[in-house]
């Protein structure tokens, strides 16, 4: 670290300097997210794009005694740097690191935790609201993306703002991106918003007007306002945001500093509710990232010369198999549709959305709808195949019971990142899943044991007649070899991999390790256990599990998500009702609580969800049963 950063340990020390110094600060700080993001991977292209915007706002503003909220979060490193964090800057998202999503336990500056999108301004709204009522007089700033604002949330917040007249400003950071480019005609209606160079024109010569009039006061400047407001009527007369109560400033240059700190000074000052709309670009100062934003927005390690990932791992991901897949039928079948709620690149459907976009469709994000259009397709006849993260499939958890469960409609749910995420934290882990889907009604829940199985299993999900889901985890499959024909998989049907007097039950990603422990502990220390891939975690393959549930024999099962509700509180729940009370029975899975962050290998040893903890678990329970 070296220059201007060195001076700035929070925002006191920003707000001493001249622009020229916050503007050769903006580079440190872009360096510095570079060199840092070279090394841990992370939010690159959103956090090199909002670098000048955040110094602005922190120039204007008086945080922490303003508020500022960052939607989804992940753009808040700039932030973290100039709020006494820069050097524990380095250890972003590693383990008992700095998160990489604000986080109210790490500072007084980070007032509200995010990670999943467009909640920042029903926060804000409420936060302003609560300041009103108590007499306070602070600020409250809710930054938020194009991207984000498809999400149905953000909606629902602008209509109570509107409503309500609170001061409340909001930063609208237009970078034309969500993750891959924005969608919907809200982004195009934005997009048309920066393209008013016509209404610049007008708005510029207004204000040149005025300049020129001798005597200047207040009420020049109120009648500025005044024409400005008539000929954004007279031009705009649809503006979404005005014709809501919200007061539009817009389009603004987002890394020009003086541009910003003047329009973030007329919003501090405005009284009432303010969107600010600014420009910005995507990956700014790193030309890879530039020219590729969606590549680095959630980037894996790189070199900094030329752009290129590290460690680049041979095996496909489950998400790339998962793409194949779906092409691969809609070859065979034109009735498949593949939705994504604006993670094309994320959920493996790139490719797809290439060979077939007439059958994909990126609703933006807007998980909750996702699924609704999709009941509507599957009751017209089609076959849609719905790709979302576990953790971002719990925003649309009403859809899933009151749209999808009690009408008992046929249609796939493909759960990427199920399980233990890696350094995201606590927001993003993908251990509910199997929990809130087995409780709904006639709802299939799914887990391959390999990539191999995953594609059959998705093939197989589309035949069935209820809804299915189908879980897998983030990153590299196993490598293991794929078969060119198709095998079907009865619904309810597991698999047993060995034989023994006891039973593993053990689902998706915790076969493999179950069996490895299982062959170990027979080996070495003469426990016996059979290994059955369960497949299902509903319908439980109930003829296997009765079969072993004899008195005095153990069953254990395996999962790697919750145990409340999970599939092992299923098999217990069987064991209960057939009055087999005689089983010494293990569940083995997560507990309930905030995961730490950190390297999902990490997390998954100290939960004991690895082969040697699984081993440990095993040969603990025996122990206790036996003696
Ligand atoms: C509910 C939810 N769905 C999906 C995501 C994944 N996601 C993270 S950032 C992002 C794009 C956000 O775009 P925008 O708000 O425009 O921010 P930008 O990165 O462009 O600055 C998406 C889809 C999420 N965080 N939350």
């Amino acid at each position: 670290m070296s220059g201007i950063l060195d001076r700035v340990n929070d925002p006191k020390d920003l707000k001493k300097l001249s622009i020229k110094e916050i503007s050769q600060l903006a580079q440190e700080i872009r360096s510095l997210i570079k060199e840092v993001v070279s090394q841990n991977g992370g939010h690159l292209s959103s956090n090199l794009g909002v670098v000048e915007l955040t110094l602005a706002l922190h120039y204007v503003f008086d945080a922490p005694r303003d508020r500022l909220l960052w939607d989804v979060g992940h753009q808040c490193y700039t932030h973290k740097i100039i709020t006494g964090r820069k050097d524990r800057f380095p250890s972003i998202r590693k383990y008992q690191g700095l998160h990489g999503f604000p986080c109210r336990e790490e500072s007084e500056y980070d007032v509200y935790n995010t990670g999943h999108a467009a909640t920042a301004l029903s926060a804000a709204l409420g936060m302003a609201v609560a300041r009103d009522k108590m007499g306070k007089d602070h600020q409250v700033v809710a930054m938020v993306g194009d991207g984000s604002l498809t999400g149905g949330v953000a909606w629902e917040a602008l209509n109570q703002i509107g409503h309500l007249r609170e001061n409340v400003t909001v930063v609208l950071n237009y970078n034309e991106m969500s993750i891959s480019p924005n969608v919907g005609a809200l982004s195009g209606y934005l997009s048309y918003l920066v393209s008013g160079q016509h209404y610049l024109r007008m708005k510029d010569y207004a204000k040149s007007f005025l300049k020129n009039v001798p005597v200047v006061g207040w009420p020049l400047i109120r009648a500025a306002r005044g024409i400005e407001e008539a000929v954004k009527k007279a031009f705009f007369p649809g503006l979404v945001f005005e014709e809501l109560g919200i007061r539009y400033i817009g389009p603004v240059q987002g890394h020009s500093l003086e541009s910003l700190i003047e329009v973030f000074k007329e919003a501090r000052d405005y009284e009432g509710p303010v969107l600010l709309h600014c420009v910005t670009q995507k990956g700014k100062g790193f030309t890879p990232a530039q020219n590729n934003p969606s590549k680095y927005h959630s980037a894996k390690p790189f070199d900094l010369q030329t752009g290129e990932f590290l460690n680049r791992n041979q095996k496909p991901t489950y998400s790339s198999v998962f793409g194949n897949t779906l092409e691969r039928i809609a070859g065979e079948d034109d009735k498949l549709m593949a939705i994504t709620a604006a993670m094309p690149e994320g959920t493996g459907l790139k490719s797809f959305s290439d060979q077939y976009p007439d059958r994909f469709f990126d609703v933006g994000i807007a998980e909750q709808h996702a699924v609704d259009f999709a009941t509507g397709l599957a009751l017209s006849g089609l076959k849609p195949v719905v790709a979302i993260y576990s953790t971002f499939l719990q925003r649309a958890y009403d859809q899933l019971y009151h749209d999808v469960a009690l009408m008992d409609i046929p249609m796939v749910f493909a759960l990427d990142r199920a399980g233990i995420v890696p350094d995201d934290g606590p927001t993003h882990q993908g251990v509910n899943d199997i929990s809130y889907l087995r409780h709904l009604p006639h709802m299939i829940v799914m887990a391959p044991k390999d990539e191999n199985e995953m594609q059959h299993m998705v093939k197989s999900s589309l035949s069935y007649s209820h809804p299915t889901s189908i879980r897998f985890p983030k990153g590299k499959a196993l490598g293991v070899s794929m078969d060119r024909d198709w095998k079907y998989i009865p619904v309810g049907e597991s698999e047993l991999l060995k034989e023994g007097k006891d039973l593993l039950f053990a689902f998706g990603s915790m076969v493999y390790p179950c069996l490895e422990a299982a062959k170990k502990l027979e080996e070495k220390e003469g426990i016996s256990l059979a290994v059955v891939n369960a497949r299902f975690a509903n319908p439980l393959d109930e003829k296997v599990i009765l079969k072993y549930a004899q008195p005095g024999r153990v069953i254990v099962t395996a999962e790697e998500g919750i145990l409340a509700g999970g599939l092992g509180s299923g098999v217990r729940s069987l064991l209960d009702r057939e009055n087999r009370f005689e089983v010494r029975f293990k569940k083995i899975g997560l507990p309930t609580e905030v995961y730490p962050m950190g390297k999902a290998e990490r997390i998954k040893k100290m939960y004991q969800l690895d082969e040697e903890g699984l081993a440990e678990h095993i040969r603990d329970f025996y122990k206790q049963v036996q003696g």
